[in-house]
């Protein structure tokens, strides 16, 4: 049963064998705003995140931490539930791959699999990147290292194999039915010239450590890392019971957003296991770009990872996200700078939003009562704005559907540009004395737009918005409301200022 109405947002869960980083943050926060625009617009929505637990990866982390693998990963996964929770993030379930719900489906994909003839052993001879949980042909090595920069070792053990290699065709004939199915557009490419080039079986399955999902009916073997953590995105919607309703309801309906590191595990392996196991591939796999830090590549070895918690804690969580999906076009790579982010929040923020909304408000509620003004006719000024401000939801519409946040400010930040331009050159407060009814006119004109705005704000910028919407005494805020104009006369609360100007500490 699908339904266009649902929609079913991912992360990737996230390994825990470290801290989580901005890289980390930036994937939850653009999915959040994702899952935000799609409440919306009305969608019943689902949106999950979590942590990737097992592994050669995390098992080594452990024993550097001098910790029983079970003890590390219940105690690093709660500092990325924790940050979802300091980030606000609207998630409706945290999935652990080492919940008992989470191996009962990996383990069920596994016999789906084998019972469809889909699975043998083997064994595998070759190399394998621990910090990349990948395996790698000889060929594609680069001066002795993955192509990643990522050290490799040479494995040599028993080991069980999906035959990936019989999947070629039937992928690329899925990619071409379903043209959306990766995006952005290069990605899309990128993916078909690598299963063209041919496609080998996959080893899913190590024999030489124990911190995996048991290999159902081998006790010799834990699952690969990548099939035990891709399933997680059916866990979440109670598979194997595929009855369940949430399963009816947003499978395959479903977006997985990844950075573009893990590109290649979601778009050619995640939906060969799917269609070999007879299930649907997921609607779309969104790649994003990758952030360095003030030109540098983020790595813990260099030490200049990025705390989101100190960012968001010096900030404020509207700032960090606005800044992070406004910077760069979503699907590009982006440079994170203090001093960018600061720019950002004077510029975009304090002195273009905050501006409006304070001067607007304070204004109202000295000259107006504190009430919603009482507007009389309207200008051809009057109208220009409103237009401006009604057209948005069809613009938010478009770039929202492509992952293009940066568009969508870029839009609402015209409007906002337009009206505190109309704030000046209609200057209400000269009006005060000679012709009242006027500047009610204009403050009114001026509260629907930021109204309007403020509505179509609340998926970047969601705390602000609230405040907002607060300050115009709104209960509704769902773009079915867009067009239910202010009531004159409403009590308005005190306004208070929502982005106060960033001024460094000397
Ligand atoms: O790959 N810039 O987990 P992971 C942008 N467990 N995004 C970044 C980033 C950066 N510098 N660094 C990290 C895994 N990310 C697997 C996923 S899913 C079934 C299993 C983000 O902890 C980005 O989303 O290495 C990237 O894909 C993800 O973190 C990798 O997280």
């Amino acid at each position: 049963m699908t339904n266009e109405k649902n929609f079913y947002i991912t992360t990737p869960i996230y390994y825990v064998n470290d801290a989580p980083h901005i890289g980390h943050a930036y994937t939850t926060l653009a999915c959040d705003t994702m899952a935000r625009y799609k409440r919306l617009m009305g969608y019943d929505v689902k949106f999950a995140t979590g942590t990737d637990e097992h592994g050669q990866k995390v098992e080594k982390a452990a024993a550097a931490a001098g910790m029983d693998p079970k003890d590390f990963v219940d105690k690093v996964s709660q500092t990325f539930r924790h940050l979802a929770v300091e980030m606000q993030i609207t998630n409706d379930d945290f999935i652990r791959t080492t919940e008992p719900r989470h191996i009962k489906a990996a383990q069920q994909l596994w016999v789906e699999l084998i019972n469809r003839g889909e699975i043998y052993l083997g064994s595998y001879a070759g190399w394998y990147s621990v910090r990349d949980e990948a395996f790698y042909a000889e060929s594609e090595l680069i001066d002795g290292k993955a192509p990643t920069g990522a050290p490799v070792e040479w494995v040599e053990e028993p080991s069980y194999f999906f035959k990936l290699s019989a999947w070629g065709d039937k992928l690329l004939e899925f990619y071409e039915k379903h043209p959306d199915f990766i995006q952005p557009e290069s990605r899309r490419n990128e993916v078909i010239s690598f299963v063209k080039s041919g496609l080998r079986d996959l080893s899913i399955s190590r024999a030489s450590f124990k911190w995996g999902v048991p290999v159902p009916n081998d006790p010799d073997h834990v699952m690969y890392v990548w099939l035990d953590a891709l399933t997680n995105y059916l866990t979440v919607l109670g598979y194997p019971d595929t009855n369940s309703d949430d399963f009816k309801k947003f499978w395959p309906e479903s977006v997985h957003v990844v950075g573009k590191d893990i590109l290649r595990f979601h778009t050619v392996y995640w939906p060969a296991f799917l269609m070999a196991a007879g299930l649907t591939p997921p609607k779309k796999i969104f790649a994003h770009g990758w952030w360095t830090n003030e030109g540098v590549k983020i790595s813990k070895s260099l030490g200049n990872t990025i705390d989101p918690i100190e960012l968001i804690n010096t900030f404020g969580v509207d700032a960090v996200r606005y800044f992070l999906l406004r910077e760069v076009s979503f699907g590009q790579d982006g440079d994170f700078s203090l001093s960018g982010l600061i720019n950002r929040y004077n510029s975009d923020l304090a002195n273009s939003y905050g501006n409006l909304v304070q001067r607007v408000l304070s204004f109202i509620y000295k000259q107006c009562d504190g009430k919603v003004p009482q507007p009389a006719e309207y200008t051809a000024e009057d109208k220009d704005l409103l237009i401006e401000a009604d057209a948005l939801p069809e613009i938010l519409e478009q770039n929202m559907e492509n992952f293009s946040f940066h568009k969508h400010a870029e839009h609402i930040w015209q409007v906002i540009f337009k009206a505190n331009q109309y704030v000046d050159m209609q200057k209400p407060w000269v009006l005060k004395a000679t012709d009242p009814k006027r500047m009610q006119t204009i403050l009114y004109i001026l509260a629907e737009t930021i109204r309007k705005i403020a509505i179509l704000t609340q998926p970047i910028l969601p705390i602000a918005s609230e405040k907002i919407l607060d300050q115009l005494a709104m209960t509704k805020r769902g773009l079915d409301v867009f067009n239910q104009a202010l009531q004159p006369g409403t009590p308005l609360p005190e306004p208070k200022g929502v982005f106060p100007r960033w001024v460094e500490k000397a």
